[in-house]
């Protein structure tokens, strides 16, 4: 039972539900037989990434080094998925550059930063707003949304097993299911 590998690059505002909705087709993927590795925050900002902050420089080389080992894990077969803010569009565009177009599925988890707000999940929204954490992407660090994302789905507006079926039907489309 071999698929074709691919990155799934999940990019979207803090609270938008990158890490539930890629958790949820991971499980899906198992499901059908996919082998899969997902990289987000638990384990990479505390493992390879724990020297990084949130400056512009920092998030630049976050994206870099989440860029490479990707990279490395599409090279070993895995359906790899990238749960990360990645907020600027240049250095999605070099992850993309590195991991050769054809593997390189950019899905934008869109949601509007008031309802990213109120969910405030680990309440990080409230301390950005009584400015505890200087430069929160969507409160005083911009978000450059995707300008032509492979798949776009709306968590403000889809449930979540509907975001999930979105990205299930571009992944048998494109032929990796
Ligand atoms: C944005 C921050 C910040 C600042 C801490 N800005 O909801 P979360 O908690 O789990 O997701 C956010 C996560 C963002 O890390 P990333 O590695 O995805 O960011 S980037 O791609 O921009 O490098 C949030 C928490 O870390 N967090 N401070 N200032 N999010």
């Amino acid at each position: 039972n071999h698929h074709k590998s691919a990155a799934l690059w999940f990019t979207g505002l803090s609270g938008s539900g990158k890490s539930t909705v890629s958790a949820a087709l991971e499980k899906k993927l198992h499901g059908l037989g996919v082998h899969t590795y997902r990289l987000d925050g638990d384990n990479v900002r505390h493992g390879l990434n724990k020297n990084l902050g949130f400056s512009p420089e920092d998030r630049q080389e976050n994206i870099r080094r989440i860029g490479e080992v990707a990279n490395l894990m599409v090279d070993a077969g895995l359906v790899t998925l990238t749960a990360f803010i990645s907020p600027y569009r240049v250095d999605r565009a070099r992850a993309r550059e590195l991991l050769d177009e054809k593997e390189f599925i950019e899905v934008y988890v869109k949601c509007n930063v008031e309802e990213c707000e109120e969910r405030d999940p680990k309440g990080l929204y409230k301390k950005a707003r009584a400015g505890e954490i200087k430069g929160f992407t969507g409160i005083d660090a911009p978000y450059e949304e995707p300008l032509n994302p492979e798949v776009l789905i709306e968590t403000d507006q889809q449930t979540l097993e509907e975001s999930v079926q979105v990205i299930v039907d571009y992944l048998k489309r494109g032929g990796y299911l």
